[in-house]
């Protein structure tokens, strides 16, 4: 018998065996003989030419449910003498030992609640010239807001706050010198949605809008919704929120004393930069696309995944015939670094997520260098067809109906 046993699963349920066929005329119908010989029901046989062994077949065949027990065992010895490289492997190990070495992640939307409390203590980077750490009434606040971010869980009305005149001014300072600048220096998408904005959830020079407000206007367009979150989480918790459209919004506001530009997301640099955009199809579905693929990635993988997220959502360029515009958030939320990004100092590099995914960035000042991307949804193609060569042992695809992550195992 020219043929091999790739693999017996020993699932209760079924008891499928894969064997490899040289093609030969008949080869099928003598191998299956022992079958027939031991009276086993087949219930679903499938074949597929070999992957590694030229000129092979792999065929698939099920025996069915009620087939006596000790004949298909028979059976199975009699293909393991026959048989060269036998490879016996019990189904339910199987995937358990698969399933054991991929780190957890969540499923469904609610598991979002067991992690948006992790949040990493700011480090030593950032301690040392944050401007809030030394003020005590800056430090009482931002536990407020941490508090509300710690009680919150998934589709709960976020609470709304009122904030200090103090809060509003620093927002109305940099609401003020950013506006002047989107027009020649935000996408045509951003200023698409912006006027949006203003019309529907409140955006205005002496109003902090509300996070839930601008969650129901997000999730009308894209079913993109924002959970409140005390601070930075970890890349692998951030962006499995994206994978489920879920995005963590911080809701404090950055020190009085700098408004130019701050290292730390806050609810300026969440409304301003990032809402505006989550509105845009496209750009939505780019967003997401980083998401899945980082559910149950290696930690490597997360930090490449990461830096792509970095240099597009954070710190995106594109091109408008010709000329470059900003569309990552970090840029347009610093009236500082939406000016200096569209200079000659910084260089410009073409967005290929090869080579950025490995580029290194400073996370505390301007970025020394800039990818530019010719369309988000030349972007999303670049980065999907990136992401297809991530090895994972399974596949993962949202399912919107039931907010959860359906796996599809490729093992
Ligand atoms: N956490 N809350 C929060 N907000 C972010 O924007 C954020 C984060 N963690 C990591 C992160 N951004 C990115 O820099 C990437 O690591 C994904
Ligand atoms: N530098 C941005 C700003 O000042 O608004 C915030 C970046 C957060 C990653
Ligand atoms: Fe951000």
């Amino acid at each position: 018998m020219e043929s091999f046993v790739a693999e017996v699963s020993t699932n209760p349920a079924h008891t499928t065996i894969i064997f490899t066929l040289k093609e030969t005329p008949g080869a099928l119908a003598e191998t299956l003989r022992i079958f027939k010989d031991k009276k086993v029901n087949l219930s679903h046989i499938e074949s597929r030419p070999s992957k590694n062994k030229e000129g092979c077949y792999e065929i698939l065949v099920e025996v069915d449910q009620s087939s006596d027990k000790d004949r298909v065992e028979e059976i199975i010895s009699l293909y393991k003498r026959k048989a060269e490289n036998i490879h016996v492997q019990d189904f339910n190990t199987h995937v358990k030992q698969n399933k054991e070495s991929v780190p957890w992640f969540p499923m469904k939307m609610k598991d979002i609640d067991q992690f948006a409390n992790r949040v990493l203590s700011y480090g030593a980077e950032l301690d040392s010239d944050h401007p809030g750490f030394t003020d005590p009434i800056y430090r009482e606040r931002r536990k407020q807001f941490a508090d509300i971010a710690a009680n919150y869980h998934i589709g709960e009305q976020i609470p709304r706050v009122e904030y200090s005149e103090q809060e509003v001014t620093t927002w109305r300072t940099i609401y003020n010198e950013l506006v002047k600048l989107y027009p020649t220096h935000a996408c045509a998408e951003f200023n698409y949605i912006f006027p949006l904005l203003q019309q529907n959830c409140g955006y205005s020079p002496d109003n902090i809008p509300q996070l839930q407000d601008v969650s129901d206007f997000l999730k009308g367009c894209t079913g993109f919704t924002l959970r409140p979150v005390a601070g930075l989480l970890s890349s692998r918790d951030f962006l499995a929120g994206l994978a489920f459209r879920v995005f963590h919004s911080t809701q404090y506001i950055r020190h009085h004393s700098k408004p130019m530009y701050t290292p730390e997301p806050d609810i300026c640099h969440e409304l301003l930069g990032h809402a505006p955009l989550f509105a845009d199809p496209e750009f939505a579905q780019f967003s997401q696309e980083i998401g899945l693929a980082s559910l149950g990635a290696s930690d490597n993988m997360i930090e490449q995944l990461a830096t792509l997220y970095w240099f597009t959502v954070e710190y995106g360029i594109c091109l408008e015939n010709g000329s470059k515009k900003a569309f990552g958030a970090g840029l347009l939320s610093s009236f500082g670094e939406l000016q200096y990004c569209l200079t000659d100092e910084p260089s410009h590099e073409l967005f290929d997520p090869s080579v950025t995914c490995v580029t290194k960035y400073p996370i505390t000042s301007f970025q020394p260098k800039y990818f530019i991307a010719e369309s988000f949804a030349d972007a999303k193609n670049k980065l999907m067809t990136w992401t297809s060569t991530i090895n994972r042992p399974f596949q993962v695809r949202y399912n919107p109906y039931t907010q959860r992550v359906e796996m599809l195992d490729t093992m």
